[in-house]
């Protein structure tokens, strides 16, 4: 980055400072990630210099003859991997995708009904203070009280009284696998069409270690840069049928100009997610996830759902007598990077909740197995154990840099 350097010595040492956080921390927040090299190197290049409204063929400027062939293998390989009909690779990212699909199915004022953001839901599902929530009669259905998982009889009665135009599955924090076929035949009940927003779960779809929405669902959603780990952006997959209203909505509905550095570099990274190595990446990622709420339950942590079957875990720490983000700031100082989240009925408030999220697929990324993720509970519980203990934090954080320095994160192998 030796121009960055010259012209922007101040961004150029921010940079600089973020690459050497990423390698010596342990990254736990469930929806990042390490791209790799090939996907850093796309999205850094001469590609931004391109404006490319429309789609391949029927662009509002001329000079496309790469543009457009990027942009159609990128969508060949998004539809060869998930399976799906048609897919849109413009969506600048997740909540774009969203309210895109919104837009090519409703009027304002249309009944929606997707989970609770308290209970895991995202803020375009529905959340008040979101497009989502503010424009369209958001409903929402939160989990079971008892085990904090969906209740689907809970879902269709909520859709039998609601009568919603659109049922949106999917989450950002709920440690279990939906049953895709369940809502499709809530969905059909009611006449709603079905949105999954695979965005957390993409990885894991694409290695094939988690069930795929796309045989059920009208349309999905999702980002390319959580456990797909690809660059930022999102795409939608729909069904044939759907395919017009949602490229409309898309664009001109919703955005303008593709990002077409994103769109080459989500090409590479739907490359590689189609290799072996990238389903063995996705069986770790829920090993490692699996094994790290088994230890941290053995010592005592109470999991949302006693477990977890994908990426992510919600610890409650309500028996702990500590905050979520008295917790999660405990841990940063200890390098080990979490967010604060609320579990299912929190009694504490949103900016400083009961519970911390804790997902795999970054630590995956670095190498880190079974025998990283026993150190890594290990060290959660004491550092939540001694939270004000500044030199024992300090001197975890010196411990976490020295494990982390074996690990060389995808992208900041010169750094160790
Ligand atoms: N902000 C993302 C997450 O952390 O889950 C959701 O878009």
């Amino acid at each position: 980055m030796e121009n960055v350097k010259e012209l922007d010595p101040e961004i150029y040492s921010l940079i600089k400072q973020e690459e050497k956080r990423q390698a010596d921390k342990i990254r736990l927040i469930a929806s990042e990630n390490y791209v790799s090299n090939a996907i850093l190197e796309t999205t850094g290049c001469i590609l931004t210099n391109k404006y490319s409204e429309g789609y391949a063929g029927k662009r509002y400027y001329e000079g496309q003859q790469f543009i457009d062939q990027v942009e159609q293998l990128a969508i060949k390989r998004a539809k060869d991997l998930f399976g799906a009909e048609h897919a849109n690779v413009q969506p600048y990212s997740g909540s774009p995708a969203n309210i895109a699909t919104y837009l090519a199915f409703l009027k304002p004022g249309d009944t929606i009904l997707g989970m609770a953001l308290p209970h895991g839901g995202h803020l375009t599902h529905g959340a008040k203070v979101s497009i989502s929530g503010r424009y369209f009669d958001a409903q929402s259905y939160e989990l079971d009280a008892t085990t904090g998982l969906i209740n689907y009889d809970t879902i269709r009665l909520k859709a039998l009284a609601v009568r919603p135009k659109i049922i949106i599955a999917g989450h950002s924090a709920y440690p279990r696998i939906l049953d895709f076929k369940k809502f499709r035949e809530i969905a059909d009940e009611v006449n709603a069409l079905l949105m999954v927003d695979m965005a957390h779960f993409a990885g894991l779809v694409a290695g094939g270690v988690h069930p795929s929405p796309v045989p059920y669902a009208d349309v999905v959603t999702t980002t390319t840069h959580k456990s797909l780990r690809g660059p930022r952006g999102a795409m939608i997959l729909c069904k044939a049928r759907h395919a017009q209203a949602i490229d409309k909505a898309v664009f001109p509905g919703v955005q303008g100009g593709p990002h077409d550095n994103t769109t080459a570099a989500i090409a590479v990274a739907l490359k590689e997610a189609a290799s072996d190595s990238f389903k063995k990446y996705t069986a770790q990622v829920i090993k490692n996830a699996k094994i790290l709420a088994e230890s941290l339950m053995a010592m005592g942590f109470t999991l949302i759902t006693n477990g977890t079957d994908n990426h992510l875990m919600l610890v409650d720490l309500t028996n702990k007598n500590i905050s979520g983000k008295t917790a999660a700031k405990a841990l940063d100082k200890a390098g080990i990077v979490v967010n604060y989240n609320a579990v299912p009925f929190d009694k504490r408030k949103p900016f400083d909740p009961s519970g911390i999220r804790i997902g795999t697929p970054a630590v995956t990324s670095r190498g880190f197995k079974e025998n990283e993720m026993l150190l890594i509970s290990t060290l959660i519980e004491k550092v939540i154990s001694d939270p004000e203990n500044e030199n024992f934090l300090t001197k975890t954080a010196e411990e976490v840099q020295k494990l982390c320095s074996h690990f060389p994160a995808p992208g900041l192998e010169h750094l160790h």
